[in-house]
């Protein structure tokens, strides 16, 4: 597994109970009780050797790691980022490839999920044409219509390699409602691009927060809502 060195990493497989690391509405304990850090479960979603364990590392560690083995079950690393004043937890699930690492860790992967990021490898046809099976199984688990999903073309610096054109993705990610982004885990100079697709995640989810926060304060009568209309989204997609 690929999740060495990062803080605030770990994994979870079949033989393991996970963490309480769902709800968005969960308090983070190490904080002060008035401060609430609300967590985004997004989890990365593809074929096996698309990246997805590359890409989640380039978010959270900001690097691409030098060597990678098959996920087990998943790897969950965790990113504070700052969004409009407000600290947010982007908890990254990187989710098994192989079928024989996933089969019973799929219910935990969907539960309680707020964003979805399906992979495939630009150099791979395959891996794009099985985007269909895996958004079946995201649809299966009923996953609601209303937590974004995002489609990542990964690999983009194998420039030589490349299977899947631009035109055909955009095309598949338009039918699906989803953001179609093309980058590279390992370039450098992509870094700014795939810090964009989890940030584009955060901004979205954020801009749900009066909803959240209400069910907050209805059942705990403790947090101070914003009006409504005060709630700026000023995300850039
Ligand atoms: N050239 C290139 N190679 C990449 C990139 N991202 C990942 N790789 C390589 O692709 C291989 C698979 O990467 P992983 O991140 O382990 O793939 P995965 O999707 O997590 O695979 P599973 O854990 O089995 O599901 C590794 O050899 C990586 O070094 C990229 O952007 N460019
Ligand atoms: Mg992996």
């Amino acid at each position: 597994m690929a999740n060495g060195g990062l803080s605030g990493g770990g994994s979870i497989n079949s033989s393991s109970k996970p963490r309480n690391l769902a709800s968005s509405l969960e308090l983070d304990s190490s904080l002060d009780h008035s401060v609430q850090t609300r967590i985004f479960k997004i989890i990365v979603i593809g074929d096996s050797n698309v990246g997805k364990t590359c890409l989640s590392f380039r978010f959270t560690g900001g690097s691409f790691p030098d060597k990678t083995e098959a996920t087990i079950g998943v790897d969950f690393r965790e990113k504070t980022v700052e969004i409009e004043g407000e600290k947010i937890k982007v908890q990254v699930w990187d989710t098994a490839g192989q079928e024989r690492f996933r089969k019973s860790m799929v219910e935990h992967y969907y539960r309680n999920v707020h964003a979805v990021v399906f992979v495939y490898d630009v150099t791979k046809m395959a891996s794009f044409e099985n985007l269909k099976t895996w958004i079946q199984e995201c649809n299966g688990h009923h996953v609601s219509p209303c937590v974004p999903r995002v489609l990542v073309g990964n690999k983009c610096d194998l420039v030589d390699q490349i299977q899947v054109p631009s035109n055909m993705a955009l095309k598949f990610a338009d039918s699906h409602n989803m953001l179609l982004f093309e980058t590279s885990a390992k370039d450098p100079k992509e870094s700014q691009n795939v810090e964009s697709i989890f940030m584009c995640l955060a901004c979205r989810l954020k801009a749900q927060k009066s909803l959240l926060y209400r069910d907050v304060e209805r059942q705990e009568g403790k947090v101070k809502l914003s009006d409504e209309s005060t709630i700026k989204n000023t995300c850039p997609c």
